[in-house]
């Protein structure tokens, strides 16, 4: 999955990262990974603008270059059009394939004896298609005098080092980058701010934050509810009076892409949909890491107006930590997304050091552990490679030992299952990705060969199509759940209780079918993947109901107050 990421920094922002960060260090890629798959990707889509436009290659890389926003991916795509636009150019002109073309620059190569193809097939003979490639190579050197930039070290680029650095400070510690007093809260939206965790209401005082637990803000609100100031009938402060006696939960999720609300929207993979104003919130998305929290079933909390573009905007916005918030106003911004994507139990051991709690002075929280499946994805191609129920349950506990050392007394953990994907296949397989929506070539399948062919897709075993490996990824999956149902049922934890659930989508996903509806309409277009916005939706409803099914004790009473609270302080500041 991160690599996957990396692969759409590098088509979407061009702004690829070096290195560190596995690329194009190419451990486990093969046949040129990321930069073949970019190149590819890109190169389709500079075709397509040159058809859609009528106007040569070389006019439309430009155009696509135009479409970035200014600032650094801009730029990068500049530079890359120029250090590899002479030899794709040239073989495009001369009616190669965008994949033959890749192979001419250098950027795909062969580790394998498969040449990996997306919106052609290759020559039906091996040796012919070798000859084809081998002669593309020639071409492409030849037209540009010298052979091509090995892209290792494209974070030595100036103008990429910016880019690459910005990626490494998020990508690492999950933590907000704009954080003046070091409280794990920030003011400012993106890079893990107040899209991920309720806003910092005061960031020069570390001591201010969402979730402290306060029974006084007589003057200042020292946890950024919006409660706060004296009720001059009793003499009394608003949060003792109307907050202090109704048991206050957080609601927190540690979780993966998922739990993030990873979406790219289709009309950044549809060439014909491709204008300057669509990529404008181009820098938002990426400082984001392509997630957005703020919509998300877990932590949800704006609606999707604002991103109408990127969004069906008919779709609602709902969420546990809403949910929670209905039922006691006090905890308005006391949420945390610590999704992560690509998180498996074992990267979610030092995930969980970034949530924010004081055992002593900040209430309960509700946390919701959800790793839906790179646990079976991560770890290509073999069986042996993914987490063992021994690991995973090391792992898990480990991670919960831990929350164990933080959480304030009376908190909830909520332990969700791993799913049963093989539905995305057999959904998807033979429908149009949005890549192909111009020429209706490039289905699901093709994308799931290709990405596996590079092996940079975000879940090999599944999206694959071969049915053994699906059934087989099922059947890790089905036993780390079972893994998991059982730890909770066998430790105990000093200042928490667990839950084991069944993951929701699996249920969002029946009652759907129930419905007559078909599964395609809940996944993401683009990455073929992730649940979309309107299935967090029911996500998150779904979800809702099976706690208050299987364990009404989870939910907190409802505060007698919320109306006096609402009448008096609107919307609490907002978010
Ligand atoms: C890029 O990777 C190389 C080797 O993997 C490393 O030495 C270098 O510091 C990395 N650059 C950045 C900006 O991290
Ligand atoms: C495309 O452009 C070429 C030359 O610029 C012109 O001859 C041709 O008629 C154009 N085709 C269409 C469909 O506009
Ligand atoms: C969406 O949120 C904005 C700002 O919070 C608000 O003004 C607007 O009414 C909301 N729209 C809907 C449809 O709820
Ligand atoms: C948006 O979603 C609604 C219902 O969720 C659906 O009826 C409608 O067709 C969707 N619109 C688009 C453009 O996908
Ligand atoms: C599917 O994968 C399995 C395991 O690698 C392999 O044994 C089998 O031959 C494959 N089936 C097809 C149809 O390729
Ligand atoms: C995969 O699993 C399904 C359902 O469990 C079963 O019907 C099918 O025969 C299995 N296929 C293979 C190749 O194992
Ligand atoms: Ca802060
Ligand atoms: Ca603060
Ligand atoms: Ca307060």
């Amino acid at each position: 999955m991160k690599k996957f990421l990396l692969l759409l920094f590098s088509i979407f922002a061009v702004s690829v990262a070096n290195c560190s960060l596995r690329w194009p260090h190419r451990d486990g890629d093969v046949n040129g990974g990321i930069p073949c798959a970019a190149c590819v990707i890109l190169t389709g889509l500079g075709e397509q603008l040159a058809q859609l436009y009528n106007e040569t290659i070389s006019d439309s890389f430009a155009r696509l270059c135009k479409f970035l926003p200014d600032e650094g991916p801009q730029e990068l795509c500049k530079i890359l059009v120029q250090e590899f636009g002479p030899g794709i150019i040239y073989l495009i002109e001369n009616d190669e394939t965008p994949e033959v073309a890749c192979y001419g620059v250098g950027l795909c190569t062969h580790e394998t004896t498969e040449t990996c193809f997306l919106f052609n097939a290759p020559s039906p003979s091996l040796s012919v298609q070798s000859l084809r490639v081998e002669s593309a190579i020639k071409r492409a050197v030849a037209v540009k005098g010298r052979s091509y930039y090995d892209l290792k070290d494209i974070c030595d680029i100036p103008v990429v080092k910016k880019i690459c650095s910005l990626i490494f400070r998020f990508a690492d510690d999950h933590l907000p980058v704009d954080d003046i007093d070091g409280d794990f809260f920030s003011p400012m939206s993106t890079l893990r701010g107040s899209y991920w965790r309720g806003k910092d209401c005061n960031d020069a005082d570390k001591n201010i934050y969402p979730g402290r637990k306060s029974s006084n803000d007589a003057v200042v609100d020292t946890n950024c509810n919006g409660v706060f100031g004296i009720d001059t009938s009793t003499g009394n402060t608003y949060e003792s009076e109307w907050c202090s006696k109704t048991l206050h939960r957080g609601t927190v999720i540690l979780g993966d892409s998922v739990g993030a609300h990873f979406h790219i929207p289709p009309e950044f993979a549809t060439a014909s949909e491709f204008n300057v104003p669509l990529f404008d919130k181009f820098t938002m998305i990426l400082e984001n890491e392509f997630d957005w929290p703020m919509l998300s079933a877990a932590t949800g909390h704006m609606n999707n107006t604002m991103w109408k573009k990127y969004f069906n905007d008919t779709t609602p916005v709902s969420s546990i930590y809403l949910k929670m918030k209905e039922i006691n106003r006090c905890v308005h911004r006391d949420f945390q997304n610590l999704g992560v994507n690509g998180a498996d139990s074992k990267e979610m051991m030092s995930i969980v050091k970034s949530l924010a709690r004081h055992i002593d002075i900040d209430y309960p929280l509700m946390v919701i552990l959800a790793l839906l499946g790179n646990d079976v994805c991560n770890h290509h191609p073999d069986i042996e490679h993914m987490t063992t129920p021994e690991d995973y349950y090391n792992n898990q506990l480990t991670t919960l030992r831990y929350l164990d050392t933080i959480l304030p007394p009376d908190s909830v953990v909520l332990a969700v299952g791993l799913v049963d994907a093989r539905v995305l296949y057999d959904s998807l397989h033979d429908r149009i990705h949005p890549l192909g929506a111009l020429n209706k070539d490039v289905t699901y399948t093709r994308l799931y060969d290709f990405l596996n062919c590079l092996q940079v897709s975000p879940c090999f075993g599944w999206m694959n199509s071969n049915e053994t490996w699906r059934n087989r990824t099922t059947e890790r999956a089905k036993e780390l759940s079972k893994t998991l149902k059982r730890l909770v049922s066998e430790q105990t934890f000093e200042n928490f209780k667990a839950y084991y659930f069944d993951a929701p989508v699996n249920v969002v996903i029946q009652q759907w079918k129930a419905k007559g509806g078909k599964v395609w309409q809940l996944i993401e277009p683009v990455d073929g993947f992730h649940p979309n916005q309107y299935a967090n939706d029911q996500i998150s409803r779904v979800f809702w109901d099976m706690i208050q099914e299987k364990h009404p004790e989870i939910i907190p009473p409802t505060n007698p107050y919320n109306e006096q609270i609402n009448k008096r302080f609107g919307d609490q500041g907002g978010y």
